[in-house]
């Protein structure tokens, strides 16, 4: 049995170039996959630095050019993030991909728009700073984490943040979908896939593919928008629904105001 004909897939945060990318495993995705439109939410290279691209790295861009030629039928977008920042440009030539800030289109009656999510995301470049900052600092507490419990502290401290990130990703799209009046807006950037509802307008985001969970999302009439998470060959399906369940807590977050300031990210590097 062939598998289902989707409208729309959409895939975020590959980071190509960065040791963590799972591109082998996106480019057994895309091909197991049917789509009409594939959508790459930004992010899909970590840097500017070619140099860093593996063979699979290549071959994932390989397949993506033999996607968009147009005897294949399949509209390809780019939408770009903030690491794809100024090489978006380069690779829709070497690519052949068109590349957008933000893509708008109508389906089932219903719009839909995705952009990358770092523009609601204030302190993107301050939080990639600290990134680093923290990948340091755990790496030395691997080594010295005994009494007091250090490293399991700093990790927690680092959830807490993953977690506003998500949440103040989440509120600033739905705020968006709001004003260019869209029922349904996609964003990447978090790497962590989630749904959120305010009124009539649906947030999803598609995750990433640089850690053990990668997702996906995929759009069709009969099943509407579904976030996948990719298991290999027999890859078991979890609806949005089932992943909105198991986020509650981040939904809930969703609508509230409040951000982390500025200080106490700081506080978290201290
Ligand atoms: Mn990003």
């Amino acid at each position: 049995m062939d598998p289902p004909l989707y409208d729309t897939l959409i895939l975020s945060d590959l980071h190509l170039g960065a040791e963590t990318s799972r591109a082998g495993d996106a480019l057994r995705m895309l091909k197991e996959n049917r789509f009409r439109r594939l959508i790459l939410l930004g992010d899909i290279f970590a840097d500017l630095n070619f140099r860093r691209l593996t063979k699979e790295h290549w071959k994932f861009l390989g397949y993506i050019r033999k996607l968009s030629n147009p005897k294949r039928q399949v509209e390809v977008i780019w939408v770009e993030g903030n690491h794809d920042h100024g090489l978006a440009e380069v690779m829709s030539h070497l690519v052949g991909v068109r590349v957008y800030q933000e893509y708008v289109w109508e389906y089932c009656g219903l719009r839909h728009l995705a952009i990358h999510g770092h523009q609601f995301d204030r302190l993107h470049a301050h939080n990639l700073r600290l990134n680093y900052v923290g990948t340091l600092l755990y790496l030395q507490l691997q080594k010295l984490d005994a009494k007091g419990k250090p490293l399991a502290r700093l990790i927690d401290r680092l959830n807490t943040r993953w977690l506003r990130l998500s949440s103040k990703v989440a509120s600033g799209a739905l705020f968006h979908a709001r004003l260019r009046k869209v029922d349904r807006i996609f964003c990447g950037h978090t790497h962590e896939a989630m749904h959120a509802q305010r009124d009539r307008h649906r947030y999803y985001n598609a995750g990433g593919w640089t850690d053990a969970k990668a997702t996906y999302i995929t759009i069709s009439a009969e099943e509407g928008v579904q976030i996948h998470e990719y298991h290999g060959r027999s890859d078991g399906r979890v609806s949005a629904r089932e992943l909105n369940e198991a986020d509650s807590t981040l939904t809930e977050l969703a609508d509230e105001p409040g951000l982390l300031e500025d200080g106490e990210y700081e506080n978290i590097v201290s």
